[in-house]
């Protein structure tokens, strides 16, 4: 297929994916209720839907920690999913009916551009396939309305696998295929890295899950580390980001060890301009952050 000059990725946020944040929004789709809750990252992503609901978009590629695959890189690979996503870990708060749609032409795309560069691609094509409540979580606080299509990548055991040496190399691999994907197929994309920062938590969850009172940070060294590289993004350092990557990833025992933001760096090609940083705040103790990058040309878009 020819390359057409209109495919590029028009924005990326890095856009955590507790299932809290869907539990204490309380959308049609979820059948538990909540009275409140991390309001802070809920704002953040008010913030970030409000950046993005200017921009022209086709589909949404999400790249998310929650698909773990062992034997390399997946992508969806149906053109319709619509079940129930049960959070193994806190089914209490997310039982999520989900009915979303795929652009698999992008999605083969993006498998023969990573397979060409080297890596190990698989399409899924099971049409009973459970999609994770990681992509559900990101896309649903990040588009609640549902109404573009998305591709779902999976996340490889390259890191544990390796070290993360490898899984970031690997991942920027992956994204430098996903962003030639787009290019390829004309598609104006949004990427979303669904990953928390650092992953530290808590193993007694209150008798109110919602009540803030208990929330807080678990650990004064993976704040630090957190604040590190969130001023690294807002200063457009995203160089210096990844090659501090691996020492993050084990300081603050981070969930990028999953691959996300690597991916998405690698994607936009390791922005050299500010992060929107749009909230940070704790779930269960873990450190989230709701980050936007917005292109130059994306900028000049929207200001025409
Ligand atoms: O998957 C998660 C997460 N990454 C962070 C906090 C709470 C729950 O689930
Ligand atoms: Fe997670």
């Amino acid at each position: 297929m020819a390359e057409s000059p209109t495919g590029r990725i028009v924005a990326g946020a890095l856009s955590p994916h507790p299932p809290h944040l869907v539990y204490a929004e309380n959308p049609p789709q979820n059948e538990p209720s909540a009275e409140c809750g991390w309001e802070g990252l809920r704002w953040g992503y008010e913030r970030l839907r409000r950046t993005l609901d200017q921009l022209d978009i086709d589909v949404i590629v999400v790249h998310s920690p929650h698909w773990k695959t062992s034997q390399g890189h997946h992508v969806l690979g149906v053109p319709e999913f619509k079940s129930l996503s049960v959070d193994p870990i806190f089914p209490h708060l997310f039982r999520f009916h989900y009915d979303l749609s795929v652009d698999v032409e992008l999605a083969e795309a993006i498998a023969e551009e990573g397979q060409a560069g080297g890596l190990a691609m698989h399409v899924m094509r099971n049409p009973d396939f459970r999609v994770d409540y990681g992509t559900i979580t990101s896309c649903q606080l990040t588009r609640p309305a549902w109404d573009l299509p998305i591709v779902a990548i999976s996340s490889s055991r390259v890191y544990f696998d390796f070290n993360n040496d490898v899984g970031d190399r690997q991942m920027v691999a992956l994204g430098r295929a996903t962003r030639r994907a787009i290019e390829r197929t004309g598609r104006r994309a949004l990427l979303l890295a669904s990953n928390s920062l650092s992953h530290r938590h808590f193993t007694q969850e209150p008798e109110i899950p919602e009540d803030m009172s208990h929330e807080r940070i678990y650990h004064h060294g993976q704040y630090l580390w957190d604040m590190h590289v969130l001023d690294l993004m807002r200063r457009g350092r995203t160089r210096q980001l990844m090659a501090e990557m691996p020492d993050y990833i084990e300081h603050a025992t981070s969930e990028c060890k999953d691959g996300s933001l690597s991916w998405l760096l690698g994607a936009m090609e390791f922005p050299d301009y500010p992060a929107e940083v749009h909230a940070y705040g704790t779930v269960i103790g873990t450190g989230n952050a709701i980050v936007g990058w917005i292109p130059p040309e994306t900028a000049a878009e929207v200001a025409r």
